[in-house]
């Protein structure tokens, strides 16, 4: 499809779940501590953590990788500080990068894990958290732009509450509203070329998320004039939550005109939280990579593996064969959603079922030359009756099967 698959496949290794991560669940603790989970000089186990995920990335040939800023480098006991140790690793991975032409796909800044942020962080009640927020978002939004990021990820982390009885939701949502227009500025202010991305989630942390879905980003945009200016990051395990499919919430966003980049992971359809796995069923990847082939492609935006290795697997290879395992699936589903457009018969299924449209009478219904009463004065006249058509659903779920 005039790329090369490497040119599709922009993968990206993610620093919290490939190197942060140490195995804990909320019944148990760790089960695998690396170096840096021990005690010791922080700036020295940052240091250590970067070379080991250009490490990871060099053994997986990946062209990229994304961090959050408390990934990369140790909070320290004040802003300041933990400003110069971000600026610091930040300044080492840009060394790495030039030596070992790796890129950065998009930095995000961690507004959920401090306990500053326990009810929330742009949302939150209190306006020096806001004011805190907005100090670390420009700092993470600096250093993206230092390192060359194609991108910034807002996931809205805390945004979201519990109960009613002690939340204000429209004022919350006026909270975001403000805090993603300051974002949207700052980013023109200092000439980032990217584009912001939402990511979506409808649960977890707290029980209910404001960027539920694509639907409800769309609107909180649309709202707040920013629908030119914002995408969505989309993460298949995010969607199930939603009650929706992967493919669904790519298909929506690059309806709506604001699809940008993925989260590639696994959920699940029992578990009812964000397990992270890693994808490996071809069928649903095909599904999903047709919609992104039928949205034109990735352009700014990647394949992020946002998931995690399962805290059973304690040899480290499982990490890397993890990742070649999704690899590999997302390789064969590729061909199989390229073959799916390339040789034209679900398309022409599709164009099949909408071809009435075509005629002028129908187009007259879609482009206001007729009211309401003029349609319903036709469907009397032209003794309008219509009668079931067929939808082909299992002929072309069967079809599918040729492609995988
Ligand atoms: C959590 C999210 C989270 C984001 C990350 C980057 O469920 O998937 O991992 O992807 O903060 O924005
Ligand atoms: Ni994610
Ligand atoms: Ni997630
Ligand atoms: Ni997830």
């Amino acid at each position: 499809l005039g790329k090369s698959m490497a040119e599709h496949l922009r993968f990206a290794v993610c620093y919290w779940h490939t190197l942060c991560w140490p195995g804990l669940d909320p019944f148990g603790g760790e089960t695998f501590l690396r170096p840096w989970h021990q005690a010791g000089d922080q700036m020295d186990h940052a240091r250590r953590k970067a070379d080991m995920m250009f490490e990871t990335l060099r053994l997986l040939n990946v062209p990229f990788f994304t961090f959050h800023d408390l990934d990369i480098a140790p909070e320290g006991s004040s802003l300041k500080e933990f400003n110069r140790n971000v600026s610091t690793i930040a300044s080492h991975l840009l060394k790495k990068m030039d030596e070992t032409g790796v890129k950065l796909l998009w930095g995000t800044a961690n507004m959920f894990s401090n306990r500053r942020f326990m009810a929330g962080a742009a949302t939150n009640p209190d306006p020096d958290v806001f004011a805190y927020c907005a100090a670390q978002v420009k700092h993470c939004l600096d250093v993206t732009k230092e390192l060359g990021g194609e991108n910034y990820v807002m996931w809205g982390g805390r945004e979201g509450y519990e109960t009613l009885l002690n939340t204000d939701l429209k004022r919350e949502l006026a909270q975001a509203g403000r805090f993603l227009n300051l974002v949207v500025d700052y980013k023109h202010k200092i000439g980032f070329k990217g584009p912001i991305l939402i990511e979506p989630k409808p649960q977890e942390p707290t029980k209910h998320q404001y960027d539920y879905d694509v639907a409800t980003v769309y609107s909180f945009l649309k709202a707040n004039g920013l629908e030119k200016e914002v995408k969505v990051n989309i993460e298949q395990n995010h969607a199930i939550l939603a009650g929706h499919t992967f493919e669904h919430e790519i298909a929506l966003a690059s309806a709506l005109g604001i699809f940008g980049s993925i989260d590639l992971n696994r959920g699940d359809y029992q578990s009812g939280w964000d397990t992270d796995q890693f994808a490996m069923n071809v069928p649903e990847l095909a599904l999903a990579l047709y919609e992104i082939l039928k949205a034109g492609g990735l352009t700014t935006g990647g394949m992020n593996f946002d998931a995690k290795i399962r805290r059973q697997s304690i040899d480290p290879d499982d990490l890397l064969h993890a990742h070649v395992g999704s690899m590999d699936a997302c390789a064969r589903a590729l061909i199989a959603a390229a073959k799916m457009i390339e040789d034209g018969r679900l398309k022409a299924e599709v164009d099949k079922r909408y071809a009435k449209w075509d005629e002028p009478k129908n187009q007259a219904m879609l482009h206001g030359k007729e009211s309401l009463a003029d349609i319903a004065g036709r469907v009397l006249s032209e003794n309008i009756d219509p009668k079931p058509r067929s939808g082909r659903q299992e002929y072309l779920e069967n079809l599918l099967n040729t492609y995988v």
